[in-house]
């Protein structure tokens, strides 16, 4: 592999293209009019602009990408994570191209991408998952009655859904069939499918994701756990690895379930497998990810690994350079997403210029991000400014550092989630590895981050008033 191009943008384009210039491939960036100056394409050795801001009319054009690629003589595409990568078209088009896709067959993305296949294809391999339905109700009288059985809350879920879209929660049997009326016609309008299927609803769920490494001659390991369990509206917030809250018998039987997971569809390359984790510490299967997610380097932190440089060597054929028994968790590691959103204000999407952006920089401290100093914040695509990653030898240390790298993040002109990350660093619940899926909804509050605020502006006017007392000679303290 000489030259991959990167169809993608941001703090992901240019994460994987630090690392194919670590391995001594070139790169090719692509870009929107919107993304004229930014670091994606001035750090690539070559970079085509690819049309107008909006992502349909550039990063997802596909069959354009593909002939870039070929008129630059590429050898392989990295997808990254949204746009294209887990389009399975896309990826069968790159390789009929006669061109790498850095990523699974198409047949994995295909399969995952739909809900009930992956039921379906894991079915024989004896992995837990949610009471429920594996097949798409076509008869909602009978699917009531399932639900009765399984009892309730339920929820109804989307097949062509995922990470949260197109789910319903149903509290009782008198609402059952209005509401799956609508989860069937609003499926059909946003996926152009309207299967869905249902599930006892877990209430409150840890999500818990197992990243899985496969070559193409069948060998597969799994590096560890990541626990997503501080979400907002299915936003991931917090990240972290390993998880507070598994055991070694725990992490090695999910483990064990996410590495067949990968086998049931013949999963080639870098994958991420999610399951629930109820409060008995119950396990059981949602859904898996064809792609490198945007947590991948709390991973990377705990296992010493370069997760793209793996994508790479898989893609080009090269085996698995270690076994499962290789491998071990060292030391813990967190990822703050670091939005250009106000905490203060819905979370609305603060877009402007960065007036000041000047990212904290230490050891142990990681930041990937795809911004500088005096850029426009995007209207056209996802506003996440940074990812903000740390690594300790424990949770403690690990959880400091981020609350000192959060307090040396400058950012201005954009409002950010900062404040909202410290309030999480913060927090008790948080601290004490005793939190969910809820966290967010049962302990955050505008009112809460403002008196955070509050507290913390008075503190530091009265530092400030005592320096002044003692500067102009008023105030003496006692040596
Ligand atoms: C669930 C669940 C509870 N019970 N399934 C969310 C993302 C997608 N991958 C699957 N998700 C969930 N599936 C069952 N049977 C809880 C979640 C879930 C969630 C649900 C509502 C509100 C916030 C949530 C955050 C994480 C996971």
């Amino acid at each position: 592999m000489k030259k991959i191009l990167i169809a993608n943008r941001g703090e992901i384009a240019l994460r994987i293209m630090k690392t194919a210039k670590n391995m001594g491939i070139a790169t090719v960036a692509i870009y929107s009019e919107a993304d004229r100056d930014a670091p994606h394409v001035k750090f690539a050795d070559q970079a085509v602009c690819i049309g107008p801001p909006p992502s349909n009319e550039s990063y997802l054009l596909g069959n354009n990408i593909i002939k870039i690629a070929k008129e630059l003589d590429v050898n392989a595409i990295h997808p990254g994570y949204g746009f294209l990568s887990e389009n399975a078209d896309f990826a069968e088009k790159v390789e009929e191209s006669g061109m790498i896709f850095i990523g699974p067959k198409s047949h994995a993305i295909r399969v995952m991408g739909s809900k009930l296949a992956a039921k379906d294809t894991v079915k024989a391999y004896d992995i837990p998952m949610v009471p429920g339905t594996d097949e798409a109700i076509t008869d909602v009288k009978a699917a009531k009655n399932i639900a009765k059985e399984i009892g309730f809350p339920i929820l109804i879920k989307a097949s062509a859904g995922g990470g949260g879209k197109g789910m319903r929660i149903v509290e009782n049997e008198k609402e059952f069939e209005e509401q799956m009326k609508r989860a069937i016609s609003e499926a059909e309008n946003a996926f152009g499918d309207g299967s869905v299927f249902i599930e006892k609803f877990v209430t409150s769920p840890r999500h818990i994701e197992i990243q899985v490494l496969a070559d193409k001659y069948g060998n597969t390991v799994h590096l560890f756990e990541r626990d997503c369990s501080i979400q907002r509206r299915h936003q991931k917030v917090v990240e972290e690895a390993p998880s507070a809250v598994l055991t070694p018998t725990l992490r090695e039987q999910m483990g064990a379930a996410a590495v067949k997971v990968a086998k049931s569809c013949d999963y080639v390359g870098a994958g991420t497998v999610e399951f629930l984790l109820d409060e008995n510490l119950n396990f059981y299967f949602l859904e898996m990810n064809t792609r490198l997610q945007v947590e991948h380097p709390v991973t990377e932190l705990i296992t010493g690994l370069d997760l793209v440089e793996q994508q790479i060597h898989i893609a080009n054929g090269q085996k698995l350079a270690f076994v499962q028994e290789d491998l071990k968790i060292t030391g813990h590691a967190f990822e703050l997403r670091v939005y250009a959103e106000d905490p203060l204000n819905n979370f609305m999407p603060s877009v402007g210029k960065l007036e000041v952006y000047s990212p904290p920089s230490a050891k142990n401290i990681r930041v990937d991000d795809g911004f500088t100093e005096g850029m426009q914040v995007p209207i056209h695509y996802d506003p996440m400014l940074s990812k903000l990653i740390v690594y300790g030898k424990t949770r403690n240390e690990a959880m400091q550092l981020m609350l000192e790298a959060i307090s040396n993040y400058n950012v201005e002109g954009v409002s950010t989630t900062l404040p909202f990350g410290k309030y999480v660093f913060k927090h008790e619940a948080f601290r004490s590895g005793n939190f969910d899926t809820n966290f967010v909804k049962h302990h955050y509050s505008e009112e809460k981050i403002q008196a955070n605020n509050e507290e913390e502006a008075k503190v530091a006017a009265l530092i400030a008033l005592k320096q002044y007392l003692k500067d102009s000679g008023v105030l003496r303290l006692p040596k």
